[in-house]
């Protein structure tokens, strides 16, 4: 039997394990990236580690989700970032020169090696043709110091493009596509391999617009084989030599096969609030919109800013848009300020924001109340925009450029195909790496103002654990609604602080109440429906919990990341047994669970007492995962591994 693209690349970096799909393996990890979001934490961990230099290829910092400054802390975090990664063999690219995602693919993705980077859309650079995985900050701190990642060898979908795009409609329709046919849950485990004829027709940005949204589908990562459009991208961006060919071998089996004619997909939407409640256009077109954001690290490249700008020329946006653009990296914003095209976009009306995440992280530009805003990012989470009763629609740059000028939600099929902007394929990138500052011969003081903490401790795994559940929530919480993004987020880098804001927005008074419980020696469970942890890689969502003295969430399934973000923290990820059972537990409820040693080291069903009923949960996770939470958490873990 052929191997799949993925499952060969795969294959040249396994250090542990056998390639059985569900069974545990340890691969090795060439590149690391991280974002100053999550990154401040992941190298206070990796400092913690003890190692001297990252022993990765390259390791690469960015600054673009905390990039606004009002107040000393996200500058504060700046310095220590530039510093430590100074020091510690680190590249460091500053707030300003772009998404993480977007310079990576630009100036270091690589065909056939892995990725490990500390914020869930690192697939990204599945579009590259390399492994990119997205994981919580420690989990990228042990990658830098030359440690496995581990995952679960997952089973490979084969979604097979045939035909061409119409004018019109864009590589975000296809993912908005999928994400209509595959939805946000139940994908963990998988990996999404694209093949067929119909990839020759997408760039490597466009390629990468759909590996983006595949974070979207819970899906381990995407990838798309390492063709002559990979090899012509690189080229162009001045790094011919790092091509090699990845293709699928002509018998490569899959565990399914999608197949999509690129030719009948047609421009979507995804609605409010969620990335797969999907409806075309043509069903939804005509409503008032109030604002339109185009950028992200899903649609602002070099491409996708030139059609907007084609768009735009010569028109205005109505009267009552507001309309935001945030081109993607340094690259992007001075190839377009180059050639002009920029001129055409702020002639429009639109107000040209920071090469940064920004409105996707709700950094600003939040709508109005019950506004409808069109946006190119890839996630639409209630209250992630900033304005709780926001109406935010995931759509193409295609669309939200012609709705902006409209007023109106408009579906590009009705414009005439003759007046579609085509943009010829660069053959040469502006290239200036100047703002990627290389890490120093020499070494350098570590900067560390008032707003860097230190990576938070956990203790051992104790042998009785009692508690109340603390809280009971539905299906599909996202690690928005556990730790919220926006004006907290700049205290990622200050823990106590940042978990007084734990689950915010579903109950205010969830995180005092847990705190109080914790000071009493009382342990605080949370309860959950179907997918939960879905979204974000933030493993804030299990640090600040575990500060609260959260030590076990149940649920009826989880999604990847967030399940091993709490194992790393020492929270106890409990599958019910039985969903039904979700019924008749409750917030407020006392729980015990005794042996818990002997059961976390060898069981894989774990019996607890709640409000005096025998309930039964099942645990499937590998033994170097029983071993981390009977540490309390993968720092402990891993500093002892070294030290041995
Ligand atoms: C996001 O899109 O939610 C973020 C902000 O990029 C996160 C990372 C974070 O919370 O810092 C992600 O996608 O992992
Ligand atoms: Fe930044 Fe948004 Fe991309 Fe997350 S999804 S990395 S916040 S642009």
């Amino acid at each position: 039997m052929g191997l799949s693209a993925f499952y060969k690349i795969l294959q040249e970096h396994l250090l542990e394990g056998t390639l059985t799909p569900g069974s545990e393996i340890g691969i090795r990890i060439d590149q690391t990236l991280t974002q100053d979001a999550t990154g401040t934490m992941a190298y206070l961990q990796f400092e913690a580690l003890g190692i001297p230099k990252v022993k990765t290829d390259i390791s690469v910092s960015y600054v673009d989700h905390n990039t606004l400054q009002m107040g000393f802390e996200n500058a504060d975090d700046h310095a220590y970032l530039r510093t430590m990664n100074a020091s510690y063999g680190i590249y460091h690219s500053p707030a300003g020169n772009g998404i993480c995602h977007q310079v990576h693919l630009e100036r270091f993705g690589m065909p056939g090696a892995t990725l490990l980077g500390s914020d869930s859309h690192t697939p990204t650079g599945g579009g590259i043709g390399m492994i990119a995985i997205g994981a919580g900050g420690l989990d990228v701190a042990v990658a830098m110091g030359g440690g496995p990642f581990y995952l679960k060898a997952p089973k490979v979908v084969n979604v097979r493009l045939s035909g061409k795009l119409r004018h019109w409609v864009s590589a975000k329709d296809v993912i908005l596509a999928i994400l209509g046919i595959l939805t946000t849950k139940g994908n963990v485990g998988t990996v999404i391999e694209y093949t067929g004829d119909g990839i020759r027709t997408l760039s490597v940005p466009e390629r990468a617009t759909i590996t983006n949204m595949g974070a979207e589908l819970g899906v381990t990562t995407s990838l798309f084989p390492s063709d002559a459009v990979t090899h012509q991208f690189l080229a162009a961006q001045g790094r011919g030599a790092s091509w090699r060919e990845i293709l699928p071998d002509p018998d490569a089996e899959y565990a399914r096969v999608i197949d999509i004619d690129l030719s009948t997909i047609v421009p979507m939407a995804a609605c409010p609030h969620s990335p797969d409640n999907i409806k075309p256009l043509s069903e939804i077109k005509g409503m008032q919109v109030q604002q339109v954001a185009i950028g992200s690290c899903t649609n602002s490249s070099y491409k996708d800013l030139m059609i907007v700008a084609e768009i735009l020329k010569g028109k205005k946006a109505a009267p009552g848009v507001s309309l935001i653009v945030a081109p993607g990296s340094r690259q992007a914003l001075e190839m377009i300020a180059r050639n002009g095209a920029l001129s055409d976009i702020i002639a429009s009306g639109a107000r040209i924001m920071e090469s940064a995440c920004g409105f996707c992280i709700g950094a600003g530009q939040a709508p109005p109340t019950g506004g409808v805003s069109l946006r190119t990012n890839n996630r639409n989470f209630e209250g992630r925009s900033g304005t709780a009763s926001g109406q935010i629609y995931l759509v193409s740059p295609e669309t939200a450029a012609l709705s902006a000028i409209a007023g109106t939600l408009v579906n590009p099929l009705d414009r005439p195909e003759s007046v579609y902007p085509t943009i010829a394929q660069v053959e040469a990138f502006h290239i200036d790496d100047s703002m990627i500052i290389p890490p120093s011969e020499k070494p350098v003081k570590i900067i560390r103002g008032p707003n860097i903490g230190e990576p938070p401790r956990t203790d051992s795994l104790p042998d009785e654990l009692r508690g109340v559940i603390g809280l009971k929530v539905g299906d599909k919480i996202t690690t928005d609604h556990i730790m919220p993004a926006g004006p907290r987020l700049k205290y990622r880098s200050n823990i106590p602080k940042y978990s007084e804001f734990v689950f915010e927005n579903v109950d205010p008074g969830f995180a005092k109440r847990a705190l109080a419980d914790r000071q009493k020696g009382v342990f605080t469970a949370i309860l959950g429906g179907a997918s939960y942890g879905q979204g974000s890689s933030r493993e804030h969502a299990a640090i600040c919990p575990m500060h609260l003295g959260v030590r076990l969430v149940m649920a009826k399934s989880f999604e990847r990341i967030h399940s091993d973000n709490l194992i790393n923290f020492g929270i106890i990820p409990l599958v019910l047994e039985n969903p039904d059972d979700y019924d008749l537990i409750n917030a407020g409820d006392d729980f015990t669970l005794s042996a818990l040693r002997e059961t976390i080291a060898h069981a894989d069903t774990i019996t607890a007492r709640i409000a005096g009923a025998e309930y039964r949960f099942t645990l499937a996770i590998s033994d170097r995962q029983r071993a981390i939470l009977l540490e309390g958490g993968l720092l402990n873990h891993t500093r002892k591994k070294f030290n041995a």
